[in-house]
C-alpha cells in the first residue's frame, strides 16, 4: 500500500485543502481527531469501498448511516437511473414525492402529514420553527451531546463534529439565539423537569435523538422517552424525535415504533434518500397544517421532493420492508460483543454500546449513558485503533463520538475479516 504521504489520497487532500476549508465538505470527515489524513474514495459497493489508491475497506460508516441496504444497491441504482433519464429536477410537484410521503406514513403512522427537504439540518430547523410558530413560544430544550444538524440554536453543546473537534461555545451564533436553547444531560428526566419548572411557559419543544448517535451510541434509559412525552404533554410543549439516524434503522418504523412513544413531530434524513440528499419533517396533521402554504409558518426548498432522490428513497424503503431486521440486529450484537472482547484481551478498558445495527466501542471502564460519561473514553486509544484498522482494510468512524453501522450487505465473511483485523491491532 502506498505510504500516506506519496499516495493519490495525499495528493487529493493537498489540493482539497487549497479549495475546501480543512480539505473537506463536512468537518468530521477530515479525520483530525484520529490523527491522520482522510482517504479519498473512488467507489463503493455493498459493504465495501475502494480508495483512489486501490485500498479496499470494509465500511462501518456507511455514509454516516444512510446505506442500510449497502452501497450501490441494485434496486436503488435502477430507480435513480430511470428517474434521472426523465430529468434531474422539475421545481414542480411530481408523483414520486407523493409516493415516498405515503410510504413513510405507512411505515411511520405518526407522520400524518410531512414535508420533504434536502438534509437532516433542514428537517430539524424547520420542525423547531414550526414548534415555535405553533406554540408561540421561543425556547427549545436539547440534550448535551445530541446533534441535530448545524442550524444556529442546535450548536449549543452539540455532538458529532462539534464534540469531535472540541469546539467551545458557538462562534457565529449570536448570544440571544444561543440563549434560547436550554440544555439537560441525556437520560436525565430530573434535569428536564427542572428546566420546565424554570422556563416551562416559554418552552416550545424538546428535540431529542431517541437513541443518541452523536456522542457515540447511547440508548435511552428505561422510561426516559416516556417521561419526555409526559412532560411535553403536561406543559403544552411539542416533543420532536430527531430520527435522522434512528429512522428505519433501529426498527423499520424507527425509534418511535421500537420504544412505543409517539412524538408530535419527527425529523428524518439519511436513509430515506438512499444516499441522495433528502430530509423530511412531519407529524400530527393539526400541527403540520401550520406550514405554508396551508398556514403561516414558512419553509421552502428548490430541490425539496427532487424526483431522483424520491425515487431512490422509495426503492430504499421498499428494500428495507423486505429485510430481516432481527437477524441483522443479532449478527451486529454478536460481532460487536466479540470485538469488545478482543480489545479487552489486549488489556483495554472497553464499554460497548449496541442497539439494532448500530454500535460504539468506548475505550473507558464506565457505563456510557450521557455526554459526560462518553467523554471519559480515551480518544488517543480510539485514534490508534482507527488508524491501525484502516491500514488493515476496515473503515471505522473517524471519531470516537460517532457510531459504527452495519448493513444488510455486511456478510458473515466481512464481520469475520473485521474481527481478524482487530486481533492484529497493537494497543
Ligand atoms: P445533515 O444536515 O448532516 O443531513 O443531518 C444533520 C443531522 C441531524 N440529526 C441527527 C441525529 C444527525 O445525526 C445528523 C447528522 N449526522 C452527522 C453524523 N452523525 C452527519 C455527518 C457529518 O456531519 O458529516
Amino acid at each position: 500500500m502506498p505510504s500516506q504521504t506519496s499516495s493519490k489520497s495525499a495528493a487529493y487532500f493537498k489540493r482539497a485543502a487549497n479549495i475546501l476549508p480543512g480539505g473537506v465538505n463536512s468537518p468530521v470527515r477530515a479525520c483530525k481527531s484520529v490523527g491522520c489524513e482522510p482517504v479519498f474514495i473512488e467507489r463503493a459497493a455493498g459493504s465495501r469501498m475502494w480508495t483512489v489508491d486501490g485500498l479496499e475497506l470494509i465500511d462501518y460508516v456507511m455514509s454516516w448511516g444512510p446505506m442500510l441496504l449497502g452501497h450501490a444497491d441494485k434496486g436503488v441504482r435502477a430507480a435513480a437511473t430511470t428517474a434521472l433519464d426523465n430529468g434531474a429536477s422539475f421545481g414542480a410537484p411530481c408523483p414520486a414525492e407523493v409516493e415516498l410521503g405515503e410510504l413513510i406514513r405507512q411505515i411511520m403512522p405518526g407522520m400524518e402529514m410531512l414535508r420533504m427537504v434536502s438534509s437532516g439540518t433542514e428537517a430539524t430547523m424547520s420542525a423547531v420553527r414550526l414548534a415555535r410558530g405553533y406554540t408561540k413560544r421561543d425556547k427549545v430544550l436539547k440534550f448535551d451531546g445530541c446533534y441535530h444538524g448545524h442550524s444556529d440554536g442546535f450548536l449549543v453543546a452539540a455532538g458529532s463534529g462539534v464534540a469531535t473537534l472540541c469546539i467551545p461555545g458557538t462562534p457565529g451564533v449570536p448570544d440571544p439565539i444561543a440563549n434560547l436553547t436550554l440544555l439537560a444531560p441525556y437520560n436525565d428526566l430530573g434535569a428536564v423537569e427542572a428546566q420546565f419548572a424554570a422556563h416551562g411557559a416559554d418552552i416550545a419543544c424538546i428535540i431529542v435523538e431517541p437513541v443518541a448517535g452523536n456522542v457515540g451510541l447511547i440508548p435511552p434509559a428505561p422510561g426516559f422517552l416516556e417521561g419526555l412525552r409526559e412532560i411535553c404533554t403536561k406543559n403544552g410543549a411539542l416533543l420532536i424525535f430527531d430520527e435522522v439516524i434512528t429512522g428505519f434503522r433501529v426498527a423499520l418504523g424507527g425509534a418511535q415504533a421500537r420504544f412505543g412513544v409517539t412524538p408530535d413531530l419527527t425529523t428524518l434524513g439519511k436513509i430515506i434518500g438512499g444516499g441522495f440528499p433528502v430530509g423530511c419533517y412531519g407529524g400530527k396533521r393539526e400541527i403540520m397544517e401550520h406550514i405554508a402554504p396551508c398556514g403561516p409558518v414558512y419553509q421552502a426548498g428548490t430541490l425539496s421532493g427532487n424526483p431522483v432522490a424520491m425515487a431512490a428513497g422509495i426503492a430504499t424503503l421498499k428494500g428495507l420492508m423486505a429485510s430481516d431486521y432481527a437477524a441483522l440486529e443479532a449478527r451486529t450484537l454478536a460481532f460487536a460483543t466479540e470485538m469488545a472482547e478482543i480489545l479487552r484481551a489486549k488489556g483495554q478498558s472497553v464499554t460497548l454500546n449496541h442497539l439494532a445495527s448500530i454500535f460504539t466501542i468506548f475505550f473507558t471502564n464506565v457505563p456510557v449513558t450521557d455526554y459526560e460519561t462518553a467523554k471519559t473514553a480515551n480518544s488517543a486509544t480510539y485514534g490508534e485503533f482507527y488508524r491501525q484498522m484502516r491500514a488493515l482494510g476496515v473503515n471505522l468512524a473517524p471519531s470516537g463520538f460517532e457510531c459504527g453501522f452495519t448493513s444488510f450487505a455486511h456478510s458473515d465473511a466481512d464481520l469475520k475479516q473485521t474481527l481478524d483485523a482487530a486481533r492484529k491491532v497493537k494497543l
